[in-house]
């Protein structure tokens, strides 16, 4: 079981587009595990961004995740980082095909609505900044036997 951090970003919020979105989460079968409204302030922004440093676009990414309130959200399942990355597409909404988060909502090159850990190691760095390890559900939820074939005893 695999968990990975999203954050639902100051234009997800703004555009009133958060119930849509979780609402794809759920659909696809990943489980929220955490999920909490705050406002992302510069000292943790520069964090977790801290591998963009010196690029052109750090300070308008750093502008932007400050913004307004975000929706953190720890969500899991197998795989779920790779999951997460499919349902939200590409980085920009333009390039984005239709029926994936950024293609059906996105128009910018820089406001891209969602954001999905890029690997296992990331989605760790990434949870451990937002959430205490007490703060996240640990139990399956009810349905999860049929999410997955879990008869063998692995997740299928
Ligand atoms: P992704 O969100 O698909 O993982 P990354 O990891 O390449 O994208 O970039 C992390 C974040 O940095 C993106 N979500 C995006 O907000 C921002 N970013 C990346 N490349 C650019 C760019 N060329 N111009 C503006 N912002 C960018």
């Amino acid at each position: 079981m695999e968990r990975t951090l999203v954050i639902l970003k100051p234009d997800c919020v703004a555009r009133r587009l958060v119930g849509q979105v979780v609402e794809r989460f759920e659909g696809k079968g990943l489980q929220i595990a955490g999920m909490k409204l705050m406002k992302i302030r510069m000292p943790l922004a520069r964090k977790m961004y801290a591998e963009h440093k010196g690029k052109e676009f750090y300070r308008p990414l750093l502008r932007f995740m400050t913004r307004g309130p975000v929706v953190v959200m720890a969500l899991q399942g197998k795989d779920a980082v790779a999951v997460v990355r499919q349902v939200l597409g590409p980085t920009f909404g333009p390039d984005a095909p239709a029926g994936t988060v950024r293609g059906d909502f996105g128009m910018s090159k820089r406001y891209n609505l969602v954001h999905g850990s890029d690997s296992v190691k990331s989605a760790r760095r990434e949870l451990a900044l937002f959430f205490k390890p007490g703060e996240l559900v640990k139990s399956a939820p009810p349905d999860f036997d049929w999410v997955y074939d879990t008869a063998g005893g692995e997740l299928v």
